[in-house]
């Protein structure tokens, strides 16, 4: 389908919509079909012919990513371009360049406080800079991610900085108020989502002597999004990247972007009305870009944000709840957390990003009613995951760091990397090498458990080749009270100039996590899996899935979550259909579902095809 069509096809889903936001507003939507017609004639033709297949790509059982910080990683744009070698050997096809858009002067939230969202961040590059790296990423068939904060802007922004000169048009873009009486009311629902580094939900501007409603640091300035004007401004912006070419735009923070005074302003009605409309103005003017949505939220909420069939959202979401039951089930060894996860059905269009770690803190956001159900306190057990992961507990492997605690609460969430969590900072300090050991077998098991599973599998770079966390954070001034920096860091590239000759523990991870990514290419990847169900089986410690690719082939996934040797009933699989001799694909075992029990060592995972 052409523009045209789509435009056919979609407008009356799309003006029901607008008008629910912005009722009898009909001349803001017809400036909107303007501002969409004018990007469409002035797309590129090669884009044009890109959009063709549309977001095929996406499902594509060969799409593997990885997110990294372009300073950290190669310090700018143009040395980007000299490594794509590199991810070639690791079989990466997806980057997600975290925010690379010109952010705030002075302290900018890892990049998160964007001042100009149609300009590069000077310390990396230019547009220029940032086009010919898309060009060759292109060529070498790996696609491109960026970040699109859509919540807030800096308080440098334009608009910002036109409403503290006084500019009422601008003040409507913000959430403003004369004095603190309406902030004080909207805190009664709210939370804080840094209630360490920012707490409250409102800063005062001395120099104007207002209020302005800022939810994450007092330097991002919340987006009215009841303003049709921030949301045609901001619909412009977004094409404005989706032009350039950029593959995938990551929305940060969505449930966060309608506010509704009463409420803890958060996952709104309005917001999947909001991304509804995203998704259909993309779906018309730019097809080939797809939409990643961030709502790091309760499991049943997050689902929400891919939409439904007749008014879909983003085509893709981070699976948090999934990278959550990761991490509780490598501290209890306790496979029935992540054994018994709700399954969800999701529109046939819609994918999950799999993945363990991201530059972010873990937030332990379980199911409590699950947890309950299980036996378990759920305060105290979230308690147990944050001393576990800060290392505090005696027979912990972990080592982290807390982030955002809160004495009130006691609430916490984890900062750290995979490595270091999984116990290999541990290891290498005490020069153990039993430790060691199963730290690797650890490191192993973990990205085994995302990067088979349906959906998109999305690294963390530096995990690929086990970085332990980085304290050099606690020097800088603008980064000492975030523990996310923990794990930010340089990319260690000696590490990988001596990963081939090297016997090193980084050397050793990088070649499993690549061997993994290797299999899933070579001996799963061609096939599409279709259908993913948890096999329910009476071994505590096991994970079992079973996969079905579109050519009907079966996958069986067998995870051992624990250090202690375990067996599985294959009288216990025959109720699902499962017996005869199965291939296991990475250690090329034979494995005989008619024998009485298969044996799983220390850590140990079976991908088996039958
Ligand atoms: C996101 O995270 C980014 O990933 C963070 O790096 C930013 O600091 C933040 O937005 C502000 O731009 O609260 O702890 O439900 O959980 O958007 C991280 C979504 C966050 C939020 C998430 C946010």
């Amino acid at each position: 389908m052409d523009f045209e069509e789509k435009m056919t096809d979609l407008s009356d889903m799309l003006e029901k919509d607008y008008f629910e936001l912005y009722p009898g507003r009909n001349d803001a939507l017809k400036r909107l079909y303007n501002l969409m017609k004018r990007h469409h004639s002035s797309r590129s033709d090669a884009l044009k012919s890109r959009d063709k297949s549309g977001s095929d790509w996406l499902y594509s059982p060969d799409t593997i990513g990885i997110m990294l910080y372009v300073d950290l990683f190669s310090n700018n744009l143009n040395k980007l371009i000299e490594h794509s070698g590199y991810f070639k050997e690791l079989g990466i096809t997806l980057i997600h360049l975290m925010p690379i858009l010109r952010p705030r002067t002075g302290e900018n939230d890892g990049g998160y406080a964007v001042q100009d969202y149609r300009s590069i961040d000077s310390r990396i590059g230019t547009m220029k800079d940032f086009k010919k790296m898309l060009e060759h990423y292109h060529a070498n068939g790996i696609r491109i991610c960026i970040d699109y904060v859509v919540n807030h802007t800096a308080d440098d922004h334009d608009w910002a900085i036109k409403a503290l000169s006084g500019d009422e048009k601008y003040q409507k873009y913000y959430f403003m108020f004369e004095n603190d009486t309406i902030p004080k009311q909207f805190e009664t629902s709210l939370h804080e989502v840094f209630p360490k580094v920012a707490p409250g939900n409102f800063t005062y501007l001395e120099d104007l002597g207002k209020w302005v409603m800022t939810t994450f640091y007092p330097f991002q300035w919340d987006l009215n999004f009841r303003n049709p004007d921030v949301f045609y401004e901001m619909v412009d912006n977004l094409l404005y990247l989706t032009d350039i070419g950029v593959d995938m735009i990551r929305l940060d923070a969505i449930p966060y972007i309608w506010k509704t005074m009463g409420t803890d302003c958060k996952n709104q009605p309005e917001v999947h009305l909001l991304l509804g409309l995203f998704r259909k103005i993309i779906e018309i003017c730019a097809p080939q870009t797809t939409l990643l949505g961030e709502a790091i939220v309760e499991p049943d909420t997050i689902v929400k944000y891919f939409g439904k069939n007749e008014r879909l959202e983003c085509h893709s979401l981070y699976n948090a709840s999934y990278m959550v039951e990761i991490w509780n089930s490598i501290a209890t060894r306790d496979a029935r957390h992540i054994s018994w996860m709700k399954e969800y059905d999701i529109p046939a269009t819609s994918i999950w990003i799999n993945y363990a770690r991201c530059h972010d803190d873990i937030g332990w956001g379980l199911d409590g009613e699950r947890l309950r159900r299980m036996g378990f306190d759920p305060h105290a057990h979230k308690s147990f995951l944050i001393d576990f992961y800060l290392g505090s507990l005696e027979d912990s492997f972990s080592s982290g760091e807390l982030y955002e605690f809160n004495p009130l609460t006691m609430d916490a969430r984890n900062s750290g990397t995979l490595a270091s969590l999984a116990g290999l900072e541990k290891a290498i300090k005490l020069s153990d090498d039993y430790l060691l050991e199963l730290a690797l077998k650890r490191i192993r098991l973990i990205h085994a458990l995302f990067l088979f599973r349906k959906g998109i599998p999305m690294l963390y770079s530096g995990d690929e080749i086990g970085q332990l966390n980085n304290l050099s954070y606690l020097d800088d001034g603008h980064k000492k009270n975030d523990s996310r920096w923990l794990h930010r860091m340089a990319f260690d590239w000696e590490q990988v100039a001596g990963i081939h000759s090297m016997d090193s523990v980084h050397s050793k991870v990088f070649k499993s996590v690549k061997q993994l990514i290797e299999t899933r290419r070579t001996y799963i990847g061609h096939a599409a899996i279709l259908d993913e169900n948890i096999v329910r089986q009476s071994n505590d410690q096991l994970f079992v899935i079973r996969q079905t690719t579109v050519e009907n082939e079966s996958i069986l996934l067998i995870f051992n979550m624990s250090e202690d040797r375990q067996w599985l009933y294959t009288n216990e699989l025959k109720r699902y259909g499962f017996g005869g001799v199965w291939r296991e694909v990475i250690q090329g075992k034979t494995i005989d579902l008619d024998k009485k029990r298969i044996v799983l060592g220390p850590y140990e995972f079976f991908v088996t095809k039958l």
